[in-house]
This record gives C-alpha cells, structure tokens and sequence, in this order.
C-alpha cells in the first residue's frame, strides 16, 4: 500500500557524505530506516564535508539552501543520517522551525513503535531515557559551569535537576522490573536445559531475511517485512530437524552499523538468552552489496555481546536474487560445514542447512 505524503509524515532527509571511512553511513539503508517508521522521504538533500560544524552539523550555505527549501516545501520532521551534539539539535531546530531528529533518536523511535512484549518496551524506555538523560546531563554540567562564575542559580537549572531526578527514579523502576523479568527467564532456561533440548539462534543485519528463515524453519507466521527491525522482541519455536529431532529455533532483533550503545545495553538482557545457544546461525543477504561490511558489523557486535566463541553456521540467504550462485554448502579443511547458499524465500537448498545442522549439533549432543 502506498502511504501519501501529508504535513504528518513528510520528512526532510540531510546525508552527509564523510571522506573518512568510519563516519560514512549508507543513503539507501537510511531511507529504509526512514520508511521504517512510518515517515516519507520528501527531501533529501547530500552535502559532502571534511568533517561536522560544531554549530550545526552541516555548514550555514547547506542550511541556508534548506531553509529556502521548507519555507516553501514544509515537511514534518528533519531527520539527519548521524549522531548530533544536544547543542546541534537545539540550533538546527531554532534555525529550520521544526523538529530534528538523529540517527540515534530514529532508531529509538523505530524500536519504541516495534517493542510488542513487556520486556521488549521496557527495554526501549529504558534506552530512551538513558539517551535522554545523557543530554541533560550534558546542558547540566554546561550550565554548572556558568553558575560558578555568576554565583546565581540559573532559571532553568532547577527544572533540569528535578528531570534528572525524575528519570533516575524511572531508570531504577524499569531496571528492577527487568530484573524480575529475567529471573523468571532464566527458570526457563534451566527448565530447558533439564531436557537438554538444543537451541540455535539466528542472528545477523537487519533485513537479512532471519524471521524469513523463522518461518520455513519452525512453519510459523511471525511478521515479515521488507523493513528495517520488523522483528524485536526474540520469539522461540520448536523445529524439526530430520535425523536429529526438535531443538530450539530462536528469532532475534536484527543489528545496524553504529547501533546506538543504549539499545545494545537495553537489549543485552534478551539477546545474553540468544547467545547462550549451541549454535548460532549468521543470516546474510547475500544479494546487498554492502554484505560484506554488514557481516564485519554483526561478528562485532556478537563479540561485544560476549558471544565470540560460539560455533557460527552463515546463510547466504535470497539466492533467487542471484544469477551466478547455486544452493551449496561450503567446508573448512576439517570437512566442517561453514556456510550455506540458499534461498528462505523459495526453499532452495534448505535440505542442504537441514544436512549442515546435524552434522553440526550432533557433534555437540554428548
Ligand atoms: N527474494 C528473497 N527475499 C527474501 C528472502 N528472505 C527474505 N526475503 C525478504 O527480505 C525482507 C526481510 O525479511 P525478514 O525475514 O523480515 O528479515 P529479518 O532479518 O527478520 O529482518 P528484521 O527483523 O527487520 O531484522 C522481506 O521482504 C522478505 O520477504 C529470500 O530468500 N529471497
Ligand atoms: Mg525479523
């Protein structure tokens, strides 16, 4: 369904085009993360820079142009493709005359739309909070400063103090509520590992085609879509493996380059359940031109989750997007399956993943 463009969800897009490698994001990956939550891409406007302004990110002839642009083009939001400075908003905000929101914010936003379960949505506050907090902090300190100097308290400071009050107590609420949550999993944990039933987790990019996966596995419906972190909150299934009996199939929320720290704090708690799986099956579109790069950003973030030593099965999935590959199962030197070309969507070569999961699980059933 296409969604029309209204003073609702028309956004404003800035990309700015970095010469330095890390800084780089993709411009395709942003508009989906855009359409992702809910909103239109009606401008985007490309500058490319050395490096950020302090003042407002961009440089005052590129924001002059835009300024020009919404005077008469007005759109509901600005979105910019990376993280500002508190200060950065605040003046692009005063200068535009309308809501900025980063990279950062976006995804929250996103993920605060997606969160269905009660742990899910606690999570996310949490990290809004958390992101929150982390720029009053910042006007704080700044306004600590002025205050030594002029001996007065400044108007707005003692609202600022009672915020920050406010969102410790909140934090403290949800951690401790978190906390129970996590108890009561992992009594099913253990209640689990008492059948000794073995669990694989899928992990891997956003849109890599992991609930896609899901779904042939465990012959369920959870939701799929061609956007950004359609799945969330972890979902398990029992599958059926040929040879081998049921284990475990874990559906997870699905990883982005530069993912905010907070998010990646907030969603330890669920994806440390995933990352004590057998086996972790690394889902990848094999058919994005950026795969390689997605796969350096996934193995990081497992690695930061802690989980870098778990056996990893690869999927290259949508092979029915590819003319020069066939469904096949590649080996290391110990005749170990490493990697699996096959298609979630049409079905191609799950026999092979199928050959692939017992040869790895069996080894791993003492
Ligand atoms: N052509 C093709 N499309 C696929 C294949 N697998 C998944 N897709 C499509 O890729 C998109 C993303 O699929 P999902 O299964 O939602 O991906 P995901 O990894 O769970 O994504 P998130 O939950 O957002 O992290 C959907 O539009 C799927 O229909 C495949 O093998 N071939
Ligand atoms: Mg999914």
């Amino acid at each position: 369904m296409k969604i029309e463009p209204t003073l609702e969800n028309k956004a404003l897009l800035i990309h700015v085009n970095f010469h330095a490698a890390e800084k780089i994001e993709d411009l395709e990956e942003f508009k989906l993360l855009v359409q992702s939550s809910g909103l239109i891409p009606h401008h985007v406007i490309q500058t490319t820079r050395q490096n950020p302004t302090a003042k407002y990110f961009i440089g005052t002839g590129k924001l002059d142009e835009i300024k020009e642009l919404l005077n008469h083009d007005p759109v509901f939001v600005v979105l910019v493709n990376h993280n500002l400075s508190p200060a950065q908003s605040r003046n692009l905000e005063a200068v535009l005359g309308c809501r900025v929101i980063d990279r950062t914010e976006l995804i929250l936003d996103i993920f605060a739309q997606r969160a269905r379960t009660f742990e899910g949505m606690l999570q996310v506050e949490l990290a809004q909070l958390k992101h929150l907090s982390s720029r009053l902090v910042r006007g704080w300190t700044h306004l600590e400063r002025q205050k030594g100097g002029i001996g007065m308290r400044g108007p707005g400071e003692s609202q600022l103090e009672t915020d920050r009050r406010l969102i410790k107590k909140r934090i403290a609420t949800i951690n401790a509520r978190l906390d129970k949550v996590a108890e009561q999993r992992n009594q099913n944990r253990r209640a689990r590992q008492n059948h000794r039933t073995l669990c694989v987790a899928l992990v891997g990019y956003t849109n890599a085609g992991k609930s896609t996966l899901f779904n042939r596995l465990t012959r369920s419906k959870v939701y799929v879509a061609n956007q950004l972190f359609a799945t969330l909150d972890p979902t398990s299934r029992q599958c059926y493996i040929p040879e081998l009996g049921n284990i475990i199939l874990i559906d997870t929320v699905g990883f982005i380059r530069h993912l905010p720290p907070d998010l990646i704090n907030a969603f330890k708690a669920t994806l440390e359940e995933t990352l004590q799986a057998d086996l972790l099956l690394h889902v990848i579109d094999r058919n994005d031109p950026l795969h390689q790069e997605h796969k350096e950003t996934v193995l990081a973030i497992i690695q930061e989750l802690g989980a870098g030593n778990l056996p990893i099965l690869e999927v290259y999935n949508k092979l029915d997007l590819l003319t020069d590959a066939v469904a096949e199962t590649q080996f290391d030197e110990n005749n170990k399956p490493i990697r699996v070309q096959l298609s979630s969507q049409s079905g191609e070569g799950m026999p092979l993943l199928y050959g692939a999961l017992e040869n790895l699980l069996d080894n791993s059933v003492e």
